[in-house]
């Protein structure tokens, strides 16, 4: 059975109360429910976690390795300054893709560079909520795909 990770970096705990104007008003407990409907439905494993820390998201993505066949990243602010998690991205050998419920492209500059795009399959942005569903569909096709 194909598994693919939901990883989800700083300040996306507070989802449903922070900056609702930018993030929405969907917690990241809706979130998880939607992931696992979709889990349900497709008959694809997905596990969640979710960091603060760039040390604790660069441990979870070493722990896929031979557990998950796919990442579907929402780094938060460290997609835009972490050299660390662009490399565990590329040291663990597993597709991933790089997710932001809002248009970073549409806001501030420095939201415009990513480490995470470097090594990322695709990119989904600008969604909201929905873009995890799209993400985890995205992910499910490419390892289907790589698997045939
Ligand atoms: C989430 C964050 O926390 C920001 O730092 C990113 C991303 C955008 C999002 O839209 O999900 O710049």
């Amino acid at each position: 059975m194909t598994s693919i990770l939901v990883l989800n970096g700083p300040n996306l705990n507070l989802l449903g109360t922070r900056q609702p104007e930018v993030y929405g008003t969907t917690t990241l407990a809706d979130i998880e429910k939607l992931c696992a409907g979709w889990a349900a439905d497709t008959g694809c494993g997905v596990a969640f976690g979710q960091s603060n820390h760039e040390g604790h998201l660069i441990d979870q993505i070493h722990a896929a390795r031979g557990v998950h066949d796919g990442i579907v990243l929402n780094a938060g602010a460290y997609t835009h300054s972490s050299i660390a998690l662009m490399d565990a991205i590329a040291s663990v050998d597993l597709p991933a893709i790089e997710l932001h419920l809002s248009n970073v492209h549409a806001r501030e500059d420095f939201r415009h560079v990513s480490y995470i795009a470097k090594v990322a399959i695709g990119i989904i942005c600008g969604f909201g909520a929905r873009g995890y569903i799209m993400a985890l569909d995205a992910m499910l096709a490419h390892v289907s795909d790589q698997k045939t």
